[in-house]
């Protein structure tokens, strides 16, 4: 294994491989490059391993993807060791997952804690990228790769008077280590997305009164989560490799066949049991009961009105229970899944305001105003989402070649563009695990991430075994890439939404669909051909 050099002010480090980022794609990175005898440096922002599950540590905070399924699968060894406890891995089992990990392929020694990465520039003349951290180091890479998630990039909505409110607030995804004290206190949630759900009945349970302000109501179903039986786990372990196939061939990255039905070929009592199953199963497996759920709207909103109607059962109040019913279409924003999110407006210490009708105005010393009213609040939680995709990749100055901007790139013609989602013309040797145009979020995150790494760490042996300096993408192949990831989102009913799936959730973000839908096991297929034609679409220099 290769000795790494350690970062010092006094000389020019060089370092085969940087990698920004320390969670689910920057460990399995690091390891695959080590393995292959790349001296490779990680750069993490916090102090431990863990990436998102590092800093999302608000009160139920908990992964919507099953347990069994979310784990990496490159060593059947690590899947035989790990044994999760419930269905659903909550936040600190899944870090100290990721610390198990680390633990056991010894990955720390290469990593750098506490210490971000501010830029990234390309230097035509010595073909390598120097990156600049934020303890004033820089260092030289050959391959530049960002593991630095799709949603890391906190939105902190400006609202006027935030520095005046005496209170405490915090970002969902930006939570204290240490136990935030909600007993006796008067608390406010804004954002009503998997975040807020998440963490607005936990919250209501402990909080002496709790006000949400909702801006957009969910479609939100029971994750139905509860603690795992030896023989399940055991029998999962058994099925490693055929679990791993099918996550890797599937559309989402869970081993879940969609129907071949129509939504609309059934009679509405049966297309109702059908709904009634899913939502007593529990579990992300809405948009696999029919097949056209995403594509045909009339055959969407026979799931929407099935979702609004629980919404009026379980909701006793009618007037909440009106304000909670959502009318966009089904999964064009993320589906949520939740314990006892609407019964939670049952509660006598929970309040609902709808900031449509009474728009927030600004927060005072003591609260919120909106145009209605002033809240008083002790603590104030924004769980207001991500600037996702393009945002964490943003937050670094990354120049290319001709010291090109990626942020001045992508917002040319108001669109982003990558090749593949894994890398980007005019940036040679970088490359992005889960980039934009990829399908990762709309998948499995662990089964996306390993397929990612597994390509970048192949491409680079692959410039090694052939003498090969750089590469980078022809910004023809990204062009048609990038029109096909937008003509197969055209094709469904993605984009009629506002979210942040389409960048609509950031002000001044360019709309767009940086995201490929047309399946994870199409990806890996598509991305296996081109690696096999020589890394077709790309150029070698
Ligand atoms: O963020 P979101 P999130 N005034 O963007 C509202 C993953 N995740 O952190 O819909 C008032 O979904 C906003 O309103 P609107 C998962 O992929 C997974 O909840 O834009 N409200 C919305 O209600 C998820 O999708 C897990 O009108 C404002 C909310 O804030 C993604 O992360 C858990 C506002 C933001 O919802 C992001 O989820 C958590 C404003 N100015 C997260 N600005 C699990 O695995 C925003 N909002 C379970």
């Amino acid at each position: 294994m290769a000795s790494v050099p350690k970062a010092d002010t006094t000389q020019a480090i060089h370092f085969d491989a940087v990698i920004v980022g320390a969670g689910f794609s920057g460990l399995y990175m690091l390891h695959r490059l080590r393995e292959a005898g790349l001296s490779t440096m990680v750069y993490e922002a916090g102090d431990g391993v863990g990436g998102v599950w590092y800093w999302n540590r608000y009160p139920g905070a908990r992964c919507d993807s099953e347990s069994i399924y979310y784990n990496y699968t490159f060593s059947e060894e690590l899947y035989q060791e790990w044994t999760w406890s419930s269905r659903y891995p909550g936040q600190p089992e899944i870090l100290r997952y990721l610390n198990f990990v680390a633990d056991k392929f010894d990955l720390r020694r290469d990593i750098q804690f506490k210490t971000r990465v501010v830029s990234a520039h390309y230097d035509e003349a010595t073909t390598k990228w120097r990156i600049q951290t934020d303890d004033g180091i820089s260092v030289w890479a050959t391959y530049f790769i960002s593991a630095v998630g799709c949603l890391s990039a906190a939105n902190v909505p400006k609202i006027k008077g935030m520095e005046s409110f005496q209170g405490k607030w915090y970002h969902t995804g930006n939570w204290p280590h240490e136990k935030v004290e909600l007993g006796g206190k008067r608390v406010g949630v804004i954002g009503t997305g998997s975040s807020g759900i998440q963490s607005i009945p936990v919250i209501a349970e402990e909080a002496a009164h709790l006000t949400v302000f909702q801006r957009t109501p969910q479609y939100s179903s029971p994750a139905r989560n509860h603690e795992l039986d030896e023989d399940y786990v055991q029998s999962a372990k058994q099925r490693f490799h055929e679990m791993k196939q099918a996550m890797r061939e599937s559309a989402i990255g869970f081993p879940i066949k969609r129907s071949e039905r129509s939504a609309l070929e059934v009679s509405e009592e049966e297309r109702n049991q059908v709904y009634e199953s899913a939502w007593n199963k529990g579990g992300l497996i809405f948009t696999s009961t029919f097949q056209d759920l995403m594509v045909n709207g009339e055959a969407n909103e026979t799931l929407c009105e099935f979702l609004r109607t629980k919404i009026k059962e379980t909701v006793r109040d009618e007037k909440v229970a009106e304000m909670l019913l959502p009318t966009y279409y089904f999964a064009t924003k993320r589906p949520v899944l939740d314990t006892r999110y609407f019964e939670t407006y049952n509660r006598d210490n929970v309040t609902l305001i709808n900031v449509r009708d009474e728009p927030i105005v600004e927060i005072t010393p003591k609260g919120l105003r909106t145009e209605s009213a002033e809240y008083e609040l002790d603590i104030l939680v924004f769980a207001t989402g991500y600037d996702a995709m393009t945002g964490p990749l943003l937050k670094m100055d990354i120049r290319g070649k001709n010291g090109l901007g990626l942020k001045d790139k992508w917002a040319e013609g108001a669109k982003v563009k990558t090749y593949l989602g894994i890398a980007t013309a005019g940036f040679p040797n970088m490359f992005m695990i889960t980039g934009p145009e990829s399908p990762a979020v709309l998948s499995n995150m662990p089964v996306s991430i390993e397929q990612h790494v597994e390509w970048i760490a192949d491409c680079i042996q692959y410039l090694r075994d052939h003498g090969l300096v750089q590469i980078e993408p022809r910004t023809e192949s990204e062009d048609a890439w990038s029109k096909h990831c937008w003509d197969v989102a055209n094709s469904t009913l993605f984009t009629k939404a506002e979210s942040w799936y389409t960048g609509a959730n950031i002000k001044e973000k360019p709309v767009g669909f940086p995201i490929y839908l047309g399946g994870v096991g199409n990806y890996r297929q598509i991305c296996t051909e081109i690696a096999a034609k020589g890394y077709e679409g790309f150029i070698f220099h």
